[in-house]
């Protein structure tokens, strides 16, 4: 099979050869390390007799069957061995140079210590082996390194011995007791701070703590430990699962392709979702280093306990454990808050996923490389259809099923299907038509009608859905969870429920309602759909003052502000003069002055959509009027607030705590773009911070207001900052966003900044990711120079970190929105990279879908 040639989910069959036990040894050293893999290999089918392993930028030394040399054939990222036999051992040897290994799949370096990724096939740049995650072995681990140099040897499980050895060396030795897939495999060696903490789990057993930061950083692993035993004491509280080993160990690096990695007692972390102290992170850094430590920790019962058949099912435990991070942020902080930011994660995100090339349902079907899967349909829309099935089914059920699934598949590699028939089988119900979510691509979109019968006292919804054409893709019916609400003139709820949506038009009827109740709409988004609707301004003011959900609030905020840019669109179209009603004034100046409302849910209904997001929910856009429309509406709604920003911000400014630090930094963001006296409260704000947040939220202003103190403060934040690598990320990510026309040549030059590195996926992402997918305006002049410097970074990444560039490229496919001439630029972006002579797969699968 050629390497570009895509996998299909149809094919699968289980392996010929599965492997029992595997002992590992690794000799560090540079720049060529050494492993030799010992495998228990047991043949499965008596019919195979060529055992075929995975294997890729390795150099094979040797290779023994039960002590003695064997036929082999090597073939481009694959070993054929003559195994005409039930139960052997399998002796590899094969030598590396982690040092030269930028894509940072396998084992590799990041900065002074050697660590490993081999989530999704990783584990196959580091020896010949049967790299699936169908395929459960228990792992032994020697490594040997220079003492000095590695003082700390980590891997899975519990460390059996540990000792010198000659010449400076030392080593250790881990075992896992529970078998598992290569691609839980973990190693890391070098020299690190540690903080060191103990969690008595509910059945009494006391189990080690450890984080590992780069020497200098223990003051930051303080709020990371802290995460980690709220997320242990959650899971046994929410979901009833305890921890199954005695130590656990998590371990910060900076170079690291994802945000962090599950591996059984070992977890590998961004630095990102690590460190944290309040002079240098802000309270989003905080929340995501909570969630992220969360998420790691949970998958080690869905995910480690019971895994994926296969990387087709890779939602299994993504989706699942997604769902279950988000719960614990509701449980431990604001619901509605952390609500609204997985719906925008949804629209902005995946919904634009689903309009462009790459669309594919949460169970993909054909994978060219896996890694182009770690997405957020399967992971965000993949925790939605969990959400769901926890809507219809309800906590007490969705938790039986749980135990269902762990009862029945414990220590298993399993499907999307098995979990589906658990959630049925515990709770008995029908989920036959819900597993289209599985199966379909698309965001379906549902139209909705209204009537009412004042003599029949009668309300009626016709609902309608319709699926998006994807080819390939089956067009059935699917089963939508829809959450409404009536409420009555006076503001009660009439009716709150949800209505089970399975018909391609149904109609649902409630009846004893003597007046045209206020319909809420898809409460909470109860799926991930489209909803067609054409609200009526006061129906939206309505709810955004009186929803007893404040989701439901904020959802009403959100059109409020998106169709007076939209109708600002249009005049500018007609050559009208643009306005905004005053309704809309308002609704706003309303929000402002609730001080019952939690001021973090304030912040976000006063937060204008991006422009990225509006894009989002048009056809084709001129963008070019949308941005106008947009910076018209935001400098009417300030002009007409300003007294009360002005007094509510320095209201909050007095509270320290997130959420008010949250509407406080919206409002000065608002305030920055009325006139020159704000910018002296910016600089204020600035120079007198006692911490990130507040730093940021002025800096931000300055950037994005263009204000004239602009640059002299992201100079001195610079000078203060240039030796915090995450910090500079920040002012990466400022530098990314300026709207200013030079910004190109600023991001050229930025490119030889001391701080900055292209071998580093944290400083790509905040200078080049960034400017792709946040600056619009800029990414998408109509000069094409975004395309064009784009194109120019993805040629050089494909070389260095092909995983990394295919990441990045997303705003680049992500163009059917956009007109003829911006389009065809882009595509000549993508056929430049296409002609590439040594086009890596990642970059291959998404261009030529692009293109296609
Ligand atoms: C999150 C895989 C890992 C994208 C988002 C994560 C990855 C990619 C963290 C890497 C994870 N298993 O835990 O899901
Ligand atoms: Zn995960």
């Amino acid at each position: 099979m050629s390497q570009r040639e895509a996998k299909l989910l149809k094919d699968y069959s289980a392996p010929e050869y599965t492997v029992e036990h595997i002992a590992l040894k690794f000799e560090l050293n540079s720049p060529v390390t050494t492993i030799t893999a010992s495998s228990k290999v047991k043949r499965l089918k008596s019919e195979a007799v060529t055992l075929v392993l995975d294997g890729e930028s390795l150099s094979l030394v040797s290779v023994k069957i039960d002590g003695k040399d064997v036929e082999h054939k090597l073939e481009e990222n694959r070993l054929h061995i003559s195994a005409d036999v039930d139960d052997f051992l399998l002796d590899i040897v094969t030598e590396i140079e982690p040092e030269a290994n930028t894509a940072l799949e396998g084992l590799y370096m990041s900065d002074a210590a050697y660590c490993t990724q081999c989530e999704a096939e990783g584990f196959r740049r580091i020896t010949y082996y049967l790299d699936r995650p169908d395929v459960l072995a228990k792992f032994d681990v020697r490594i040997e390194a220079d003492k000095a140099q590695f003082p700390y040897l980590l891997s899975n499980g519990n460390l059996l011995e540990k000792g010198d050895l000659e010449d400076g060396r030392h080593f250790a030795s881990w075992q896992d007791p529970f078998p598992k897939p290569s691609y839980l495999f973990a190693l890391v060696a070098g020299d690190f701070d540690l903080l060191e903490d103990t969690f008595i789990t509910r059945s009494d057993r006391e189990v080690e703590l450890q984080v590992f930061v780069d020497k200098g950083n223990l003051n930051k692993a303080h709020h990371a430990m802290e995460s980690l035993k709220k997320s242990m004491k959650w899971d046994e509280e929410r979901f009833d699962l305890e921890y199954d080993l005695d130590i656990y160990m998590i371990v910060a690096v900076d170079f690291f392709n994802m945000g962090a990695m599950e591996n059984k007692g070992l977890n590998v972390f961004n630095t990102k979702y690590v460190l944290a102290d309040k002079e240098s992170a802000t309270d989003d850094d905080f929340h995501g280093i909570e969630s992220v430590i969360g998420h790691e920790y949970f998958h080690n019962w869905t995910g480690n306990r019971v895994t994926c058949r296969d990387w087709f099912q890779l939602s299994l435990k993504e989706g699942l454990t997604v769902f279950r991070d988000q719960e614990f942020s509701s449980d431990l902080g604001s619901r509605s808050v952390n609500r609204i930011h997985a719906i925008k994660v949804i629209r902005n995100h995946q919904f634009a996923e689903d309009a462009g090339p790459m669309a594919h349902p949460i169970r993909p079907e054909a994978v060219i490389e896996m890694n182009n899967f770690y997405t957020v349909t399967v992971y965000n829309k993949g925790a939605e259809v969990i959400r769901m099935m926890h809507t219809l089914l309800g906590e007490e059920n969705f938790q039986k099923g749980i135990a269902l699934y762990f009862e029945r598949h414990d220590g298993q590699a399993v499907t999307c299907d098995d979990f589906v028939s658990a959630m049925e089988d515990a709770s008995r119900v029908d989920l036959e038509q819900f597993r289209n979510w599985y199966s379909q691509a698309g965001t379906p979109s549902v139209s909705v009608a209204e009537e009412f019968d004042a003599k029949a006292q009668e309300y009626k919804l016709h609902l309608k859905q319709e699926r998006q054409a994807i080819s390939g893709n089956n067009d059935l019916p699917m089963h939508i969870p829809f959450d409404v609400e009536l409420i009555s003139e006076s503001g009660e709820s009439l009716v709150s429920k949800v209505l089970n949506f399975t018909e391609n038009s149904q109609t649902f009827v409630f009846t004893d309602i003597n007046a045209k109740p206020t319909v809420s709409l898809l409460q909470n988004f109860s799926a991930p759909v489209k909803l067609d609707f054409e609200f009526e301004l006061d129906h939206l003011v309505n709810l955004m003052r009186y929803a007893s959900s404040e989701v439901a609030r904020w959802e009403a905020s959100v059109s409020i502000f998106s169709n007076a840019i939209w109708n600002n669109v249009e005049a500018l179209k007609n050559n009208t003069n643009m306005q905004v009603n005053q309704v809309v004034l308002d609704a706003f100046k309303g929000m402002l002055l609730d001080s019952q409302l939690d001021p973090a849910l304030v912040a976000e209904v006063l937060t204008v959509p991006t422009t990225n997001e509006l894009v989002e929910q048009a056809i084709i856009v001129d963008l070019d009027k949308l941005i106008t429309a947009r910076e018209f509406v935001i400098d009417e709604i300030a002009a007409y607030c300003e007294d009360e920003l002005n007094a509510r911000y320095h209201l909050l400014k007095l509270v320290d705590n997130p959420s008010a630090r949250a509407l406080q930094n919206a409002c000065l963001n608002w305030l920055s773009r009325i006139d020159e006296q704000y910018e002296v409260l910016v600089e204020q704000q600035f120079y007198s911070a006692e911490n990130m947040t507040d730093a940021l939220g002025a800096l931000k202003a300055a950037n994005a207001s263009q204000l004239e103190c602009r640059n002299l403060l992201m100079s001195d934040f610079e000078a203060k900052w240039d030796q915090t690598p995450l910090v500079m990320d920040k002012w990466f990510m400022l530098e990314a966003t300026n709207k200013a026309d030079n910004v190109i040549d600023r991001l050229k030059e930025l490119a030889s900044h001391s701080a900055f590195s292209f071998q580093n996926p944290n400083r790509v992402r905040s200078l080049i990711g960034t400017f792709a997918a946040a600056n619009t305006e800029q990414f998408h002049n109509a000069n094409g120079e975004g395309y064009r410097y784009l194109t120019d970074v993805l040629k050089k990444l494909n070389d260095i970190n092909p995983q990394l560039a295919a990441r990045i490229i997303t705003p680049m496919i992500q163009f059917s929105k956009f007109d003829e001439q911006r389009q065809s630029m882009i595509k000549q972006g993508l056929q430049e990279l296409a002609d590439l002579p040594n086009l890596s797969k990642d970059l291959f699968e998404k261009v030529t879908k692009a293109l296609a």
